[in-house]
């Protein structure tokens, strides 16, 4: 069911700085940066590789106020790795596949995510600890196709 780490959420409490940080240790680049009102993030990702189905990234998050999933786990546990992703071909049916295996979605239905992904969530507390994210990419345009296969 799953193609690849699609990404890794990291929270942190200043996105630029944190920005900075990842570009002058690891090298990597900003691919996208934008706000997610509905989960209450300014969030930036910076490309790390591709593979089947899509890139994988490294998710920085910066939450819009204190009562948010991301504000509230920084009061909570600090900065740090907030959640895993996972891509799935189709987000809907790898929910119908977890929630019949008795994990316990966070979403009724899948959500808008970075870069006009698909997403939903499992909660941590089914996932041995992890906050996890399903990930569906969106189909590659005509043209993108037509530049990978040369
Ligand atoms: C909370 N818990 C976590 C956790 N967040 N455990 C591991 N990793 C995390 N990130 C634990 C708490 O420590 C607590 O355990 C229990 O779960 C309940 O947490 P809470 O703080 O009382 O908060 P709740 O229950 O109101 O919400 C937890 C829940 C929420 C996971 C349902 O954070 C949520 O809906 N998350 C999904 C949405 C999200 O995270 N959005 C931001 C990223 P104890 O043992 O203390 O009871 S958005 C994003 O990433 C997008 C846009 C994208 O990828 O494109």
């Amino acid at each position: 069911m799953l193609l690849r780490i699609d990404h890794v959420g990291i929270a942190c409490e200043n996105l630029e700085e944190k920005i900075a940080f990842y570009r002058a240790a690891f090298g990597v680049t900003v691919v996208s940066q934008e706000v997610n009102e509905e989960q209450g993030v300014k969030e930036a990702m910076l490309h790390v590789a591709d593979g089947e189905g899509g890139g994988s990234y490294i998710q920085l998050l910066e939450p819009t106020g204190p009562d948010t999933p991301v504000g509230k786990f920084l009061a909570k546990r600090g900065e740090g790795l907030h959640h895993v992703a996972y891509g799935v071909t189709d987000v809907t049916k790898a929910m119908a596949a977890m929630g019949g295996a008795g994990v316990r979605l966070v979403d009724e239905h899948p959500r808008h995510g970075a870069m006009g992904t698909s997403i939903a969530f499992l909660h941590p507390k089914d996932v041995g600890g992890v906050l996890t994210e399903l990930v569906e990419s969106p189909a590659p345009r005509p043209e993108q196709t037509k530049l990978k296969n040369g």
